[in-house]
């Protein structure tokens, strides 16, 4: 699958993406990596260029909540890239496993799946697994954001 790997505007960590990046490439995937402080827009526009499978994005900075919600409601109001699966993992608030409290708000706010500090990155692969790739837009999340 095509993934287009990424953190939030915020967030300056790096090795998180890294991580992330070799994990998925040596799982067969192809990464389009954005790499730190990542503004929303550019994130939406550069979906629209290379059509990826889905999306994963990883903060660590304890903003992830916040401008990952931010990020996924304009990923959700852009009628092109809508459809696009996207997941959001890593330390998403400062309260440590508390943070799995912040994962209702973000799957309301549009993100299908929410990884928490906890989270073994290998379901990574099960939830990418699982995803129809190539799938119709009408087929998949078209229904969320309205
Ligand atoms: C290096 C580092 C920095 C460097 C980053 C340099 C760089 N270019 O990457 C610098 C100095 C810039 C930095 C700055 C800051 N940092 Co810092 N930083 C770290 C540090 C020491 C290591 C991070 C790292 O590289 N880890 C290695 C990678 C491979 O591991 P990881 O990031 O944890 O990611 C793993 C998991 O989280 C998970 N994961 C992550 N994302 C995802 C996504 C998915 C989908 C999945 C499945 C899994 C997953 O998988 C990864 C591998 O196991 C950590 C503390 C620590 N020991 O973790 C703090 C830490 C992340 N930083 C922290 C903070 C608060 C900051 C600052 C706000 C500090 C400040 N007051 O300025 C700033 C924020 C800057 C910004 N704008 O984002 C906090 C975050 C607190 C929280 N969320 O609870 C930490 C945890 C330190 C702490 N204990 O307080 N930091």
């Amino acid at each position: 699958m095509r993934i287009l790997l990424s953190t939030v505007s915020s967030d300056s960590h790096t090795w998180n993406l890294v991580f992330l990046q070799l994990l998925l490439e040596e799982s067969g995937h192809e990464v389009v990596n954005l790499g730190p402080c990542v503004p929303d827009q550019l994130l939406v526009e550069t979906a629209r260029q290379e059509c990826p499978d889905a999306i994963v994005i990883s903060s660590v900075n304890g903003h992830g909540h916040l401008d990952g919600a931010r990020l996924i409601r304009a990923v959700r109001a852009d009628r092109d890239v809508r459809h696009i699966p996207a997941l959001i993992g890593g330390k998403l608030g400062i309260r440590g496993n508390d943070n799995i409290e912040y994962a209702r708000g973000l799957k309301d706010a549009g993100f299908d799946e929410v990884f928490t500090e906890g989270s073994d990155p290998e379901r990574l692969g099960d939830w990418l697994a699982a995803l129809p790739v190539g799938a119709a837009p009408q087929l998949l999340g078209a229904e969320v954001g309205q």
